[in-house]
């Protein structure tokens, strides 16, 4: 999965990958549920320009944070070249992309968008890489689906599971995000080399693998993790809510404001620190029955059921109870903030009051 960096990106002074001043990030999939958060934190920075595209336009308040807003699809390799010839892009966040649930609905679809998509957009960045002769950020969000269970037992035997473990995925969202974390690593250190005009392209990739997320300002659609943040979102606004897993159902979790810290901070890392180009993230392990008995205790009228979905229920026992986070702590000082009670005292509860209160 991970090997050690090729010596040329690593060679190079750091200043000389990255000056500040002259940043110019493109997020695509920026309407989604990270892009909103991603664009906020990224437009701290006054000296950062920001282009954002998606298949539907931002929300207001997004847009205004962004320099340009570009609808669009991420597939339409004109409109990417030209995006990132004429922004000279310098980091690219690739977060378009469809979720597990969707993706087995229109899996070829989900395969050009997922990996065509991802593999036009690190094409391009490894031509602009080599003409402008500098290398080109490329972050990408992977996901817990590259993990593939072979049953309950063994979910439960291997615990937090390490970044080489069992990387057999079930779904064809998980097939796609583990072949783009390849790709990504090809092309960042063993590009074309073979070729004896090898060019001096330079990508500089880096991947998260996200667990499921629990926002209190959005909804997610089309991923098999909602069922939490869904089951949060409908005791909040009073209404009742039938989970579509077991109360067992287990993986790993982290909440927004720390998904948004940590691609942040991936984003940011001196290259040197970085040993792989994939990192494992996420902040608690909880069960499905452990979110709701949190759920009523914070929501006291909170109605909550559980009648599982045989096929929804199967692709969450393919993903782990819980992942290893040790390599993204010791290289580049990922540290989760919360654990499950306190992510309910200190983020969840009250911001999804006031979210509500607002509505
Ligand atoms: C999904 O449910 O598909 C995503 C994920 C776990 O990557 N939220």
């Amino acid at each position: 999965m991970n090997d050690p960096p090729a010596g040329k990106a690593n060679e190079m002074d750091s200043k000389e990958q990255l000056d500040p001043g002259s940043r110019s990030v493109l997020i695509t999939g920026a309407a989604g549920e990270i892009g909103h958060g991603l664009i906020k934190g990224l437009r701290v920075h006054d000296d950062i320009r920001i282009v954002a595209t998606d298949l539907k336009d931002l929300p207001e308040d997004t847009r205004d944070l962004c320099d340009e807003v570009h609808v669009g699809d991420v597939c339409d390799m004109g409109l990417m070249q030209q995006l990132i010839a004429m922004h000279e892009v310098t980091d690219l966040y690739h977060l378009a992309a469809l979720l597990s649930t969707r993706a087995e609905h229109v899996p070829e679809v989900a395969h050009e968008v997922n990996v065509g998509g991802t593999f036009n957009l690190l094409k391009l960045c490894a031509s602009h890489s080599a003409s402008w002769g500098r290398p080109v950020r490329f972050i990408l969000p992977s996901t817990i689906a590259v993990y593939g269970m072979a049953d309950l037992a063994q979910k439960a035997s291997m615990g937090a599971v390490s970044e080489g473990d069992c990387n057999t995925p079930r779904t064809m969202y998980g097939c796609n995000k583990l072949y783009c974390e390849h790709l990504g690593r090809y092309y960042a250190r063993h590009y074309r080399s073979l070729a004896e005009d090898r060019g001096t392209a330079t990508i500089d990739f880096r991947c998260l693998r996200l667990p499921g997320i629990i926002a209190a300002e959005t909804k997610p659609t089309g991923g098999t993790s909602d069922f939490v943040p869904e089951m949060l979102h409908a005791a909040a606004s009073g209404t009742p809510y039938t989970c579509f897993v077991r109360e067992d159902a287990r993986i790993p979790w982290m909440t927004m404001p720390e998904c948004i810290e940590a691609m942040l901070q991936i984003g940011r890392v001196d290259e040197n620190r970085l040993q792989n180009s994939v990192y494992n993230v996420s902040s608690f392990s909880a069960s499905a029955g452990e979110v709701a008995e949190m759920v009523r205790s914070s929501f006291p009228g909170a109605e909550i059921e559980f009648t599982p979905d045989v096929d929804r229920q199967a692709i969450v026992d393919s993903w782990p109870a819980d992942v290893d986070t040790s390599t993204a702590r010791a290289d580049w000082g990922f540290t989760p903030r919360w654990g499950l009670e306190e992510a309910f005292a200190e983020y969840i509860v009250p911001s999804i009051r006031t979210h509500y209160a607002q509505a």
